[in-house]
């Protein structure tokens, strides 16, 4: 059995872009801080959208449509597994904006920084199922503006979802698992000082130590697809 876990404990699990690597989705930080051609403060802030909605909006388009060419990896899939499987409290909180943890089979899961499939109107405040793409012209489903609806997506400065689950669950879980993230972006980049605070284990999987790697107790160097199965077949298993 992994050190700090009994079946009846609580686990929480924060997933980064890391994660969908192995699906061949990209992601943020490279070595010089681009992603797919742009700079994220070029078109992952409000302000951003105001200025160039079309850009935003081409970049938001292209990463839905590439959505529909990937798969689940074996992260995802045991993950997966062990929503099904273990018996105590677990939350996966994901960063990502992909569905990739959805459609390999997760429940108990909660998306911090919004969703790709989903579309908000700035006009009428409601969010939607949106597959297509969008661009500057699209009408709002429930309250039929025209050009107000953009992507439902947790861009910086703004808050990002479900804090409040989120918050309660850091502070009851005993086991904190952090996977495939840089640990560069906040509030989730504090996640595990809180948690560690409030008395959990804290284990990290990454190709590489993150950012807030010496807040771990334990630091697992690897492909999540690898680390992931082998790590939920070691709680489940024992
Ligand atoms: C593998 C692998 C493989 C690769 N296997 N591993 C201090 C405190 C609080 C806030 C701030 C603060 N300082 C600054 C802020 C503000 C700001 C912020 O954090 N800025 C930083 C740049 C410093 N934060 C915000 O504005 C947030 N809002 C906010 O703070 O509101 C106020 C608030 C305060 C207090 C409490 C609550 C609220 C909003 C942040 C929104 C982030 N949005 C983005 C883009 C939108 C989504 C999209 O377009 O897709 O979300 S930014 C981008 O980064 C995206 C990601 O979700 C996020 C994290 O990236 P992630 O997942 O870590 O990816 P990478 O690429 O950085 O790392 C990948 C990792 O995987 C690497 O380590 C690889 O080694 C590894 N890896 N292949 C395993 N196969």
């Amino acid at each position: 059995m992994v050190a700090g876990t009994e079946r009846s404990h609580a686990i929480l699990v924060l997933t980064g872009a890391g994660v969908s690597a192995d699906s061949g989705v990209a992601t943020f930080r490279g070595p010089d801080g681009l992603w797919e051609g742009h700079r994220v403060q070029d078109v992952a802030t409000p302000e951003a959208f105001q200025r160039d909605p079309d850009l935003v909006h081409a970049f938001y388009d292209a990463r839905r449509a590439k959505l529909e060419t990937v798969q689940p990896n074996a992260a995802h899939e045991a993950l997966a597994r062990l929503d099904a499987e273990w018996p105590g409290e677990l939350l996966i909180v994901t960063q990502n904006v992909d569905d990739l943890h959805e459609r390999a089979g997760a429940r108990r899961l909660l998306h911090m920084h919004g969703e790709l499939k989903l579309g908000w109107c700035l006009a009428c405040g409601e969010r939607f199922a949106w597959v297509r793409e969008m661009g500057t012209a699209a009408t709002c489903p429930s309250c039929g503006g025209v050009g107000q609806v953009r992507p439902d997506i947790v861009w910086f400065g703004e808050m990002p979802y479900e804090m409040e689950p989120i918050e309660e669950a850091l502070q009851r879980c005993h086991l904190f698992v952090s996977i495939g993230t840089s640990g560069a972006v906040y509030p989730a980049a504090g996640f595990v000082q809180t948690a560690r605070y409030y008395g959990a284990r804290c284990l990290e999987m990454n190709l590489e130590p993150s950012q807030g790697s010496m807040f771990f107790h334990e630091t697992r160097l690897g492909r999540a697809a690898e680390l992931v199965p082998r790590w939920v077949e070691e709680l489940l298993g024992g």
